[in-house]
């Protein structure tokens, strides 16, 4: 019987954890998953080493401290014969280890915990600069100095769903409230500043996966930086109370090999430029229309359209 169950039990958690392995990524949270992820950037390993030495240090502390209660509990006991010691009432040897044992620690953590925040908001030498606005109820990135800016805002299968009403499965939408329209493609092994501001109420961008969070503020621009060290794709949530819709604001990094971020740019450049089309005067007007008409299937097909996006914004 005992076996038996158990045998129900290991295929049921297999068959779980069968589609979860297919789709997960490096960076996405498992299910019953104990510790810190250790995301795909320098910050976020950054922080997960500060998180370890500070978690090794309270086990240690914790296996001493219930260790020294269970020896005081158990070996001298009343039953056992043990006489309280009624004169012990202080000792400056003890209170001078209990005050400096601590400092020492808090010294050992303070040290790598400061170095590494310290580089964490020094965003010098970066390689390139995307702005991050948001906006109840989407984000809108712009490549600065490359022309390149468009919106990104819930899937409209997930806002359709989220609509209905009715209740929402894995089997009806892989990644329910957490996929866009025009995901943020951005290249690994990069510096990448990020200026990050909002036009109309506090949000913050936060994509686990890159070991930060930043708030963005009305009339203020912060700063954050990064650099991916994994392809892939990473998702996040606007994480600040920021209106009706707050839950309905995801983000989505796709992190690419350097030469295939070159491609995609040029690729929203060409799109970006309706000017080409004029440049040659002695064409007819109706070349034009011819132009523009291939381009918009692309755009809506390749998930990341600027032409159509960047209007909506506007107005
Ligand atoms: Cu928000």
């Amino acid at each position: 019987m005992k076996a038996g169950r158990f045998k129900q039990w290991a295929a049921g958690i297999a068959s779980m954890a069968l589609p979860v392995l297919a789709f997960a990524q490096a960076a996405d949270p498992k299910p019953w998953q104990l510790n810190m992820g250790k995301g795909v950037t320098a910050q976020s390993m950054n922080a997960y080493s500060a998180h370890m030495l500070a978690l090794w240090i309270c086990v240690v502390i914790g296996i001493l401290v219930f260790g020294a209660m269970a020896v005081a509990m158990f070996k001298f006991r009343k039953s056992k014969g043990a006489v309280p010691d009624k004169d012990f009432v202080h000792s400056t040897k003890l209170e001078i280890v209990w005050t400096v044992v601590p400092v020492v620690l808090l010294v050992l953590m303070a040290f790598p915990a400061t170095s590494k925040l310290i580089a964490m908001y020094d965003t010098r030498d970066a390689g390139m600069t995307v702005k991050v606005t948001g906006y109840q109820w989407m984000w809108k990135y712009d490549y600065l100095g490359e022309g390149v800016s468009f919106t990104s805002r819930l899937d409209r299968k997930s806002d359709q769903l989220r609509q209905s009403g009715k209740h929402v499965s894995a089997a009806d939408h892989e990644h329910y409230l957490l996929d866009v329209d025009n995901v943020l493609v951005l290249p690994v092994n990069t510096k990448i500043r990020f200026v990050i501001t909002a036009d109309d109420v506090i949000h913050a961008w936060w994509v686990p996966a890159l070991g930060w969070k930043q708030d963005a503020i009305p009339g203020i621009v912060n700063e954050a930086w990064t650099d991916i060290k994994e392809p892939g794709i990473y998702r996040g949530q606007c994480a600040e109370l920021c209106g009706k819709d707050h839950g309905f604001m995801p983000i989505v990094v796709r992190a690419v090999s350097k030469v295939e971020y070159q491609r995609w740019l040029a690729d929203q450049k060409a799109k970006n430029a309706p000017p080409a089309a004029p440049a040659t005067p002695a064409a007819a007007p109706a070349a034009a229309p011819t132009e523009a008409a291939p381009a918009a299937p692309a755009a809506a097909a390749s998930n990341s359209d600027t032409t159509t996006a960047a209007p909506a914004v506007a107005g």
